[in-house]
């Protein structure tokens, strides 16, 4: 039989200064705890032992030269955490928060966002504590190149299948994928979010922001309600916030927020025109990291160095990093009458945010549910790169529609409470888990 403290005692002392992966595995073994005493075949197979200790962890030099002609070095890392469902799969993060603790949650929460899919993946994650803020074009290639210098020798179509995270978007997978094929002389796909051109799939880059939306719809559908006129909280303005802005207009919700590190936008009229979305991206590619542009372009309040999470809204989707809704954020949201908070960024919340959502019965969607569109459609990139064919749009966005709407089920069919309030976090957890460990009991050890 286990215990939570113990457990989680005996894993901080293996994994000390890795807070994030703490509170990652914390958070999913809380949840599984009793699934797991009450199964003597995990409990013989040391599941919650072995699924909570990385296959193996690579980090490495990237050295690169910067535009003034000096030499800079940034450490770059891929955690290979399981792959009992399929190969490796997972985004690469280029930003300076990065550690190697940081990949590790990331690695961990892939594994069962990746097995909620339900397609032939395993978890990954790895990135570097470079940060693209500030650098030219010239120099991200050449910092690229370097990393995939490194990188290859780990990764393959059928090994580990990278992608692309924060400070990772079309650009950087295409000059990381142009070092690969260089190396490799090979066109397998090795990397999904590619050009469309050059073997990428249509609507991976809105993957993750309607996969959100499509989830949520299924929330409201739940409780008999719809998306239609809602007002809607997002932070960040990258890749993610993108997509879902574009997918929560089309559904007929008002989103009036979005935000950077600087500080977040307030747009009344709503953040609902191409012309706002086109900026949007031109915001992203200037590699300044800031939002306060977008105030004067058209006509919005710029909130200097605060959250979105003080504006009333019906749902809030934090888009950014993760820890980016603590537990005041979630109180204010709550005192606001807030009904749903859509974690779209992974681990976007902290374990005593998502407490406070919990107890005033908030609906909460964690994660590694909600934000599981982009790796499905990057594991429906590999397909077709496997078949050397394309699927239209529409096959593509139907398919990703259908997968959350069956993400959607495995957490009501694991978290419906008997008072009716559904944990998603507890049943995405439990869906997940199940798969990835019935599949390492069966493989053996
Ligand atoms: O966190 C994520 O799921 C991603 N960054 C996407 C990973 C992928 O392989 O598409």
């Amino acid at each position: 039989m286990y215990n939570l403290d113990a457990f989680m005692a005996e894993l901080e002392k293996k994994n000390p200064s890795e807070p994030e992966f703490i509170q990652a595995v914390r958070e999913v073994v809380s949840s599984v705890l009793d699934t797991v005493n009450d199964n003597p075949v995990y409990i013989k197979n040391r599941i919650l032992e072995r699924i909570t200790e990385p296959d193996r962890t690579i980090s490495f030099k990237v050295e690169w030269e910067d535009d003034e002609g000096n030499i800079r070095v940034n450490r770059g890392y891929r955690v290979q955490f399981n792959n009992a469902l399929g190969p490796y799969k997972g985004g690469l993060r280029f930003h300076a928060s990065v550690t190697e603790g940081t990949m590790k949650f990331l690695g961990f929460e892939q594994m069962f966002k990746n097995a909620l899919t339900t397609l032939p993946m395993g978890g990954g994650k790895g990135g570097s504590d470079f940060s693209p803020k500030g650098k030219s074009d010239a120099e991200i290639l050449r910092f690229c190149r370097s990393f995939m210098t490194e990188l290859y020798k780990y990764i393959g179509p059928d090994t580990d299948v990278p992608a692309g995270d924060i400070g990772v978007g079309g650009r950087e997978i295409g000059y990381l994928y142009g070092q690969y094929k260089r190396i490799a002389g090979e066109n397998t796909g090795v990397l999904t979010g590619k050009g469309y051109g050059w073997g990428g799939s249509l609507v991976r880059p809105e993957a993750t922001g309607y996969g959100t939306m499509y989830f949520a719809e299924s929330m409201l559908e739940e409780k008999g309600d719809s998306l239609k006129g809602k007002r809607i909280a997002v932070s960040g303005f990258g890749n993610v916030a993108w997509g879902a802005v574009r997918k929560a207009t089309e559904l007929g919700a008002k989103v009036v927020t979005i935000s950077g590190p600087d500080g977040y936008i307030y747009d009344e009229d709503g953040i609902g025109t191409p012309e706002k979305w086109a900026y949007m991206l031109r915001l992203r590619a200037s590699n300044n990291d800031v939002v306060k542009p977008y105030a004067s372009a058209f006509k919005a309040e710029f909130v200097d160095g605060r959250k979105p999470w003080e504006v009333p809204v019906d749902l809030a989707f934090p888009c950014a990093i993760q820890n980016e809704l603590t537990k005041k954020d979630a109180e204010t949201l709550v005192s606001n009458g807030v009904r749903y908070v859509v974690e779209t960024s992974n681990m976007g919340c902290t374990l005593e945010a998502i407490d406070v959502l919990k107890k005033n019965k908030v609906a909460f969607a964690p994660g590694k549910a909600a934000n599981a569109g982009g790796v499905a459609v990057s594991g429906l990139e590999m397909s077709q790169n496997a078949m050397h064919m394309h699927w239209s749009a529409r096959e593509v966005d139907e398919k990703l529609r259908d997968i959350m709407k069956s993400i959607h089920s495995e957490c009501v069919k694991y978290g419906m409470e008997d008072d009716g309030y559904i944990d998603y976090a507890k049943g995405a957890n439990i869906a997940g888990f199940t798969k990835v460990a019935d599949a390492m009991c069966q493989l053996g050890y």
